[in-house]
């Protein structure tokens, strides 16, 4: 199914005097409005092509309906989400979940739908089937070269299928590890994984990155060879300077300051972008947005401070991407809600009185610091949002233009009921 124009400009026609008074009384007390909206306009977040089918807990899968049966019917569904809110203009492929069979085709259609490929995931946390050699006992750290050789053919081919689709960039992350003290020797565990990624990294063409992504546990969980930013970071640095460390807000351990961690990563030239997603256990990959919003602000303030500092493109300098998986809510609404966050984070963000800000920090006024951060952020922007999807030929409200045309029940019509996603 494809969202006509005429539908989407036919419902903000009925509300755009309600958002005119909205975005008129916010947009009066921002100094640059217009700088703001473009950067508002610009901004895209990719949607990963794993998270358009409702997600699964190691206890089961309740399936929604109506999801997509393939690669192409994905990217539909990106499609509706981009048309909606002009903000999701852009995929990120898990390989082998979503194998581009005929690469020209399937960029022509994405294409059609104003998307480009983002970062292409590979996947040595899982054995498929036919594959010669297990990843039971990790794969880039195993201590059969054989297993490691498999691993980093994979990732060779990944970056192949990127290059295919106009990718240029490979997200690396690894469930090895291990489950129990003394099952492996960390410093050789090191050691072979680096050595497998120096493969890896020799195989990037030579504008392309390399993310490689941490997380503290899970699937193992005594110790977990890229478990935190620092070891990512000691990677990407003996690596090279196309390699950069990846941060997926569900990856730490409780209470991290995350936005710490963001802004010393920045510092060093060595950020390659987010796996934004919200959590309240561990990486339980809920809607951005929906447990801490006030943490997203946080991480973006400095996101938006550090970019300036490096005199860099917010829309363009640093990977933003989703990665969640929710297994009660269709998987599309979720999505825009997802989206919605991010660009509510930002728009507060590039609200803070930078200058203010500053003399505040350097006088130690406290009290006033945490002022102008709450006052960026306890500004309601929902409207500043919704213009910059509007002036793009999105929705004022997104979800509402969803629900109106029952687009979920079309999907269903056209894909059935019992329709199951790849992923996990
Ligand atoms: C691992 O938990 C992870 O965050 C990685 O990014 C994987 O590619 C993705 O989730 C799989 O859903
Ligand atoms: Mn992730």
């Amino acid at each position: 199914m494809q969202i006509e124009q005429h539908k989407i400009d036919e419902y903000n026609h009925q509300h755009i005097a309600d958002h005119q008074l909205k975005f008129g009384f916010v947009a009066e007390g921002v100094k640059d409005i217009e700088g703001v909206m473009k950067k508002l306009q610009a901004f895209q977040i990719a949607i990963p092509s794993w998270a358009l089918g409702t997600g699964g807990t190691r206890f089961g899968r309740f399936s929604g309906g109506g999801e997509p049966r393939n690669l192409e019917e994905k990217i539909a569904d990106v499609g509706i989400l981009h048309a909606l809110n002009r903000s999701s203009g852009a995929i990120s492929l898990h390989i082998p979940w979503d194998i581009p069979e005929d690469p020209i085709a399937v960029k022509s259609l994405a294409a059609q739908h104003g998307l480009r490929f983002d970062a292409v995931n590979s996947n040595t946390f899982q054995d498929q089937a036919g594959q010669a050699l297990s990843y039971k006992f990790g794969s880039l750290q195993h201590t059969d070269k054989a297993v490691r050789r498999q691993a980093i053919d994979h990732n060779i081919e990944v970056i192949k299928h990127g290059e295919a689709l106009g990718s240029k960039a490979l997200t690396v992350w690894l469930a090895d590890g291990s489950n129990f003290p003394g099952q492996l020797n960390f410093r050789n565990a090191f050691q072979r994984t680096l050595e497998s990624l120096k493969e890896i990294y020799a195989a990037l063409p030579s504008d392309w990155k390399l993310y490689l992504e941490y997380k503290c546990c899970e699937p193992n969980f005594y110790s977990t060879t890229v478990a935190d930013w620092g070891q990512s970071l000691l990677y990407a640095t003996k690596l090279g300077p196309k390699a950069y460390t990846l941060v997926d807000l569900g990856h730490h351990l409780p209470n991290a300051n995350i936005e710490q961690i963001v802004s010393l990563l920045l510092m060093e030239g060595k950020l390659a972008g987010f796996h934004f997603n919200d959590s309240k256990y561990g990486d339980d990959d809920l809607t951005v947005g929906s447990i801490n919003p006030y943490q997203l602000f946080l991480i973006f303030n400095e996101l938006v401070e550090g970019m300036d500092a490096r005199g860099m493109d917010h829309a363009n300098g640093l990977g933003w991407m989703i990665d969640a998986s929710h297994n009660v809510k269709d998987p599309i609404e979720d999505l825009l809600q997802s989206v919605q966050a991010i660009k509510i984070a930002y728009a507060q963000a590039l609200l803070v009185d930078k200058t203010a800000l500053v003399a505040a920090q350097e006088a130690n006024d406290v009290a006033l610091t945490q002022e102008i951060l709450q006052n960026a952020n306890r500004t309601d922007v929902r409207s500043l949002v919704a213009e910059a999807s509007l002036r793009s030929g999105g929705a004022i409200d997104p979800i509402a233009v969803y629900r109106k045309l029952k687009v979920r029940e079309n999907l269903v019509n056209e894909r059935g009921l019992k329709t199951v996603t790849t992923g996990l």
